[in-house]
């Protein structure tokens, strides 16, 4: 475990918030608004994933993925692309998701189990959130070659965690990528487990990046709680893959804080001592306010002003998702069968005249 967290990759903001020397150089041309937005998304996010599970444990949602710890790794990632680029995310990826455009009540309508949750505003290019484990790193490939057989400028990118990297769709969406030389970017990040599996026990190899070679494309590894780093990173994947150098696979190393759904108990699985590490010394917002707050770009009073702001809207959306009208209960049978076997069509109709008595 201790070799996995000494191995984080590129790293240019330290845990205590003093950059490297590559850190220096990577942090100079950023524009100040986009520095202090990385903070901003960063905390909006964590009060976001606080205030779900308190809603899934009082009920008011079904169930939900709690992405705490991840938040650079997915703030520094989606910030570096552009409005044209296709996204392609996994059950994991709500801070993904609001930067691309998603409104909060719609992703909370989504972990109510409601259909308006998978369906993003007009010109938010952001597929549903993939439950089914890697299935679409292989739809990511297939937009990229249809990006490159049009001449469109867009990338798109695959997000997912270590345990998608053993199965097939993996191995198959990065061939394919490597082969078409196509405009993709596949997104691990690394947060440690697959539910209650340790990444010790998921490959055999040190690292993910290193599977990039089997497929001729560009493997990066890096410290996946470093805003900086990831997006650094990221920007030079994107970059490379719009002027036709072909696709990268990115592994950020993290941690997930919390438990992998509202439905287990990480200290089942978990060593105390090893989520203490990550949280309190390894923690991306701690990290990088300290390097905000000692550049003068930040405050207390910022902070404070901030996170009320934050909770307000995170309350609207609340109430709005709570308020939005149900659907029929006839919806419960509209996606899955084109032609409903007689047993369906039999609870349809007892459930149809449910509602017409009441
Ligand atoms: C094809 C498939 N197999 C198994 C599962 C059950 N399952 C749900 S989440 C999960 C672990 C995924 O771990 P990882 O890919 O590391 O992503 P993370 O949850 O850590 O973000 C598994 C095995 C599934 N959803 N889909």
């Amino acid at each position: 475990m201790l070799r996995q967290i000494e191995k984080v990759g590129i790293q240019y903001i330290q845990p205590d918030g003093t950059l490297t020397p590559e850190g220096e150089v990577a942090w100079k041309p950023i524009e100040r608004p986009l520095k202090i937005e990385f903070y901003k998304w960063m905390r909006k996010i964590r009060l976001f994933d606080q205030r779900s599970i308190i809603l899934q444990r009082q009920g008011r949602i079904g169930t939900y993925a709690p992405l705490q710890g991840q938040e650079a790794a997915q703030v520094g990632s989606t910030l570096s692309l552009n409005r044209e680029d296709w996204i392609f995310p996994s059950y994991r990826e709500h801070g993904v998701a609001m930067i691309a455009g998603m409104p909060l009540k719609q992703i909370l309508l989504y972990w109510m189990g409601r259909v308006e949750g998978c369906r993003p505003p007009e010109g938010v290019k952001l597929f549903p959130p993939s439950v089914p484990i890697a299935t679409q790193i292989p739809h990511a490939a297939g937009a990229a070659w249809a990006s490159k057989l049009k001449g469109e400028p867009s990338v798109a990118v695959a997000y997912f965690g270590d345990g998608a990297t053993s199965e097939g769709d993996f191995h198959e969406g990065l061939n394919f990528a490597g082969v078409f030389r196509l405009p993709v970017i596949f997104f691990c990040q690394n947060n440690q487990y697959a539910i209650s599996v340790p990444f010790s026990r998921q490959t055999a190899t040190e690292t993910v990046a290193e599977k990039a070679a089997a497929y001729a494309i560009r493997g990066v590894r890096v410290d996946g709680n470093d805003v900086l780093a990831v997006y650094t990173v990221m920007k030079e994947a994107v970059k490379r893959a719009r002027t036709g150098e072909g696709a990268t696979l990115i592994e950020a190393v993290t941690y997930r804080h919390g438990a992998h759904t509202t439905a287990d108990d990480a200290g089942r699985y978990r060593e105390q001592e090893e989520a203490r590490e990550w949280v309190e010394l390894r923690d991306p917002l701690k990290r990088y306010r300290r390097l905000l707050e000692a550049e003068g770009l930040w405050s207390e009073a910022e902070e404070r002003d901030w996170e009320a702001c934050c909770k307000q809207e995170i309350e609207e959306a609340v109430c709005e998702a709570e308020s939005a009208k149900a659907p029929p209960a006839s919806h419960l049978f509209a996606h899955v069968f084109a032609d409903l076997p007689p047993s369906l069509v039999r609870q349809r109709e007892s459930l149809l005249r449910q509602e017409e008595g009441r």
